[in-house]
Order: structure tokens, then sequence, then C-alpha cells
């Protein structure tokens, strides 16, 4: 009896410190400010706390030593844009349609009709702000100010997408000679420009002031801070207060100031005494970019690094601090990603707001330490489109392919890159437990794993799709959300009448039919939108056929303007009219402007005429067949891109 009251006393304490216990969470952590610091290609080495010996990280330490740390957390994919775009949606890159690392002349970027992080805490009266590089589109629409933030200052895309080369100094006659100067932008404007190395020194020191700026005016309401460091992407730079304090040299001192940063945050949130219901989170966006030797990070025992799937350059390291809910002096072994945040702050806050169709998962309970949980023992390993693994369990399934490498190739030194070696994977086993760097492959030893994971692995395909197996998936952005864009619609006198062209369009870019020029359906500022029909190197010749005597007040040429992708205005344009279709009479000539333009746009030459009557229609457009001297591809063939012909 005594036993049992004993064990119904206990059970009820129990039950009470429970009860205690979630609603004093419920209480204090309804709202609590959320701090994401996402560093730029850092590897898994790269910190005091994941075995880093040549620099010291304490301040990253010590969030290690007050909250939670992962050994096994995963970007999306291994590069920039691809890898943000998963941390913000919580989904693969290959559901919300972004891919790569996106240059400056990019039309497109993260969809804004998608859920994000920002988008769904501003439902819940936070007030966002991302300080650092954003690399998820740079026109107006896709600019955090429009997509949930409240504030914006930083680098619209990486540190190296500029004119300057390796040594510093600026570039005139390579691929890096075309990137437009780089600014530090303030809200949906550059405010300042980014010229040399020095600049680069200042900027995480800049955008840690901003940080801290911002928690000291938000303290008394609920915050979301995004802090996405440029550094230590290459060309990596350190202010003074850090120049030569690592034994590692650079790659050591600018770690050594991202950790002066992160130490700078979580001052300011303890002298605003709001530690304690700040949620931070530190991880890094993708694995080091080895081939820059000891400039470039390393990724610890892991193979491989970025722009590889190899755990080097998926897996990252993460640490959790919350010390309102986050027991101190955690490590975790379970996997979990930055597609898996969306979802646990949506968990945090309680809404039900959260957009369902995710990938990701909530891990509040890990965060929680909640007995026997296990949120997600599985994860698919894309680039780029491809499926290159899938991982269940302590299991990684590699599935072949070919990469690029970094093994039996000399690293570059003093910020300079050394070559890609290539590899090539076949269908691999990894036991990663036993096997962390992932050289023993145990896929013929076994089989039913192999089996079991292939099946995950189809799967993945079927909905995400798979460029290695030629799967189109059913839930891809692509399959959801439809080619994008589509071309604008014009009806016109032309449409549907004959057309003879004396040049065809160059395969790559035929247009949607041998009609494309007048279909009614004009291309948009996206060169690749198959409305436009180019031409290598070739002149257009195009004459249309009305069929019979028709009166003609108007008739307009459209051509592309983007010389980042080697399409130019025509050198001249002509368009002349016939009764006959043998004697044509010059209605209109011009000679467009070809000179060094950053501007991707389309241009429209119109002729008005005085009502003639005419059956046929010419229009010639000469191309300027070699890309001029400026341009980095100088000598090479140049493109004109014509649609529509419009004809009133
Ligand atoms: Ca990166
Ligand atoms: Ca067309």
């Amino acid at each position: 009896m005594i036993k049992f009251l004993t064990k119904l006393i206990l059970k009820t304490s129990l039950l009470l410190f429970f009860i205690i216990s979630i609603n004093s969470c419920d209480k204090k952590n309804k709202s609590p400010n959320i701090i994401i610091i996402f560093t730029d290609d850092q590897g898994y080495g790269d910190l005091g706390c994941y075995g880093a010996t040549k620099f010291e990280t304490p301040h990253i330490d010590f969030m290690a030593k007050e909250g939670l740390l992962f050994t096994d957390f995963y970007v999306s994919q291994a590069v920039c844009s691809a890898s943000r775009a998963s941390l913000m949606t919580g989904s693969y890159a290959e559901r919300v349609g972004v891919q790569g690392a996106l240059s400056p002349w990019e039309v497109g970027g993260l969809d804004p009709k998608i859920q994000t992080i920002a988008k769904l805490l501003k439902t819940h009266r936070y007030t966002n702000a991302i300080f650092g590089k954003w690399h998820l589109g740079h026109r107006k629409e896709y600019l955090p100010l429009q997509n949930g933030f409240d504030e914006y200052a930083g680098l619209i895309c990486s540190n190296d997408m500029w004119p300057v080369g390796y040594d510093g100094k600026p570039v005139k006659s390579s691929k890096k000679s075309y990137y437009p100067t780089m600014s530090f932008w303030e809200g949906n404007q550059p405010s300042y420009d980014i010229k040399n190395f020095k600049d680069q020194a200042q900027l995480t020191t800049t955008i840690t002031e901003r940080a801290v700026d911002f928690i000291n005016r938000n303290k008394d309401k609920p915050f979301f801070l995004y802090v996405p460091h440029p550094m230590p992407h290459q060309p990596i730079a350190v202010s003074d207060k850090f120049k030569g304090k690592s034994k590692l040299g650079l790659y050591g001192d600018v770690m050594m100031e991202i950790d002066w940063s992160v130490g700078e945050i979580l001052r300011s949130l303890k002298s605003n005494q709001i530690e304690d219901n700040t949620l931070v989170i530190f991880a890094s966006d993708n694995g080091p970019w080895l081939n820059f030797g000891d400039w470039g990070g390393s990724a610890g025992p892991l193979r491989e690094g970025k722009g590889t799937m190899w755990e080097g350059g998926a897996r990252v390291p993460c640490i959790m601090q919350w010390p309102s809910s986050i027991q101190p002096n955690r490590v975790t072994s379970k996997i979990a990603g930055t597609i898996d945040i969306l979802p646990t702050i949506a968990d945090i806050i309680g809404t039900d707001n959260l957009n369902p169709n995710i990938d990701g998962v909530s891990i509040l309970p890990l965060l929680l330490n909640e007995p026997n949980t296990t949120p997600r023992n599985q994860l698919y390993y894309y680039y780029g489109k491809k499926l290159i693994a899938v991982r269940k369990d302590k299991w990684k399934l590699i599935f072949p392919h070919t990469y690029r490498s970094y093994e039996n190739v000399e690293p570059g030194q003093n910020l300079f890159p050394g070559p890609y070696g290539k590899g090539k994977a076949g269908l691999e086993l990894y036991d990663l437990e036993s096997d962390i760097g992932e050289r023993k492959d145990l896929a013929k030893v076994y089989p039913d794993v192999v089996k079991e994971l292939e099946q995950i692995g189809q799967k993945a395909r079927s909905i995400l799709g798979d460029k290695l197996t030629d799967t189109i998936g059913s839930e891809t952005y692509e399959t959801v959300c439809g080619y994008t864009p589509i071309g604008i619609n014009i009806s016109h006198t032309a449409v549907g009448k004959k057309l003879n062209l004396i040049n065809k369009p160059n395969d790559k870019y035929p247009g949607e039919s041998d009609e494309s020029l007048i279909n009614g359906l004009a291309g948009t500022v996206n060169y690749t939108d198959p409305s436009w029909q180019g031409f290598e190197a070739e002149d257009l010749i195009a004459t249309i056929d009305l069929g019979t005597l028709t009166e003609i007040s108007e008739i307009k040429a459209r051509f592309l303007q983007s010389q980042v992708f080697w399409i130019f205005l025509p050198k001249k344009i002509e368009i002349e009219h016939s009764n006959d279709g043998k004697n044509f009479e010059l209605l209109y000539e011009s000679y467009p402007n070809n000179d060094f333009n950053f501007e991707q746009n389309i241009f429209t030459y119109t002729v008005q005429t005085e009502k003639i009557r005419s059956r046929y229609v010419r229009i010639k457009a000469e191309n300027i067949k070699k890309c001029p001297e400026y341009h980095p591809g100088a000598g090479g063939p140049s493109w004109i891109f014509s649609d529509e012909i419009i004809i009133n």
C-alpha cells in the first residue's frame, strides 16, 4: 500500500511537473525572438567545437556549451542560392524552383508566392530584418523588403560576383569583367560600392553593427533577425581587428572575426535581458571551397566540399542556443537540416498558417530533449535537380554520377583557386556511423540495405524529379507552377499569316513553332522564354505575306538585348513593304546602340505608316556577328533574339 501510494505521489508529482513545465514553456516561449546566423562556404571542421585547432571560436563554442550541437545537420544543396531557398522555405530546392548560385544578371528569383520564415513570422507580428547576403533574386520583386522583411542591408549576391580578380585588381578580359560593380545595398537600393579587398574587409563589422543596433531597437517585441554573412566565401577579407590573429592565416582570422560577431550578438541579447527567450541558430550554407587550400577552410573528417553532395559539401556545423528551452551542453547525432527550421519555428509559435506542402519537419521535440524522438530518419541529397544520394539512419546510398573533386589536385595559394579534379561514383553504400569519411563502399556486402535505400530514392524521384534518370517529379516547382515566364499576348493583323525566313533560327532557340515570330505571343525579358527565336552569327530576314492587299498603319519589330548572355541588338534594322513580293520599298531603318550595357531589355523598333495598302512586309536585322572588343566573348559568335513582329 505504501509502495502504491509512493508510486501514486511520484506519478502525480511527475504529472504536475509536466503540466507546470508545459505551462511555463507556453507562457515564456510563445513568441521567442529568432536569430539565424548563416555563414557562407564555412566547413564542418572550421569551429573550435567541431575540431578546429589553428584558431579559436570561443563565442560559438559557448553557444554549443549553452545549447545543442548537431553532428548530422544538412543543407539541401552545396551551393549558395539553392541552399538559401531551402532555409527560407522549408523545402528542397526542387520544390521551390531555385537552383545554383544566381548571377547578378539573373532575371528570376525565389517565387514571391512561396511561404518563407519571414512571411510566416510577419503574420505573427514579428519585426524582421536581414543584414548580410540575400542571393535569392536581384530584381525588386525578389528583394527582402518585398518578401517579409522590414529591414535589409547587405549584398544581393556572392562577394566574388564583382569585376575584380583574385589579386584584388580590376579585371578586363575574363568572364569576371562582365560583373557589374558590387554594391552594399540599403533596402531596395545600392548604397555604396565594394571595390576592393579593403571594402570587403569591413563587411563582417558593418553587418554585425547593424544586427546589434536592430536588437537594441527591437528588444521589447518579438523579432526575427537573419544574419547571412558573406564570409568566409572567397575572396576572404578581415578587418584590422583580427588581421594576423590566427595560426592558420587569413581564413582563421576571418573565422575569428565571425566568432567575434556572434559574441557581439549574444552580448547584446544579454545586456537587453532577452537571451533566455531568444533562439539563436548558427549554421553554414554549404561545405568549404577546398581548392583554395589553406585559404578555403576545412571539411574536417568529411569527404570533398562545396559543390558536391559528399558529406563535406552537404553536412555543416549547426548549433542552437535557447536558454529557456534547450538544456545546455547537449550533442545530438539525429539527422536534421535547414529545411526543418521553418516548420520548427512554426511549431514553436504554434501557428495554423504553415504551408503543409513542404519537405521539412519540426525538430522542436529534439530541441526540448523529449525522450525517444526522431523527427527525421531520411534525407535526400540533391544537386542541380539531380538526386545524388539518399540517407536512412546511418546508411547513405550514392547513385552513379560524376562530380567535381578536390582530391588528387594541387590546391591554390594566396587567395587564388587551384583546379578541380573530376570524380566518378557508382552505386555505393556507406555506413556514416563507422565511416564518416565515406571510404568503404559496402554496397556488395549489404544488398538488402541497397534495395531499401533505392526505394527511398525512387520515392524522391517520383515527387521531386531527377535529371540523372530523366524523371519528372509530381511536386517540383515546374510541375506545379509551370514554366515561367510565358510570353505576352498581343493580337495583331499578321497572326496566322504566312512567314518566310531566309535563315532558320538556331536549334537551341527555335521559338514555339516556324511561325513563332507572328503567333501573337511575344517573348519576355527572360531569354530562355520559349517565344524567342535566336540567330547565332546570322541575320534575321523575315517576309510576311498577309495574303491580300491590306491596310497597314504600324509595323513593330521586337529584339532582346541581353549582352551577358551574348545577345546583342542588330547592327542595322530595315522594315520594307511590297505589293508583289518582288519590289520592296524601304519604310524604316535604324542602327541600334550596342555599347556595353548590363541592362537586359526588350527594344521595339516601330514605323508608323500613312495607312498604306500592301501585301508583303519584310524585316531585315543584321547581326553584328562577333561579340565586340569590350565583351568577355570578344570575337566569338554573337546572337540576335527576335520576337515578335507586330503589324496593325
Ligand atoms: Ca555558399
Ligand atoms: Ca512570338
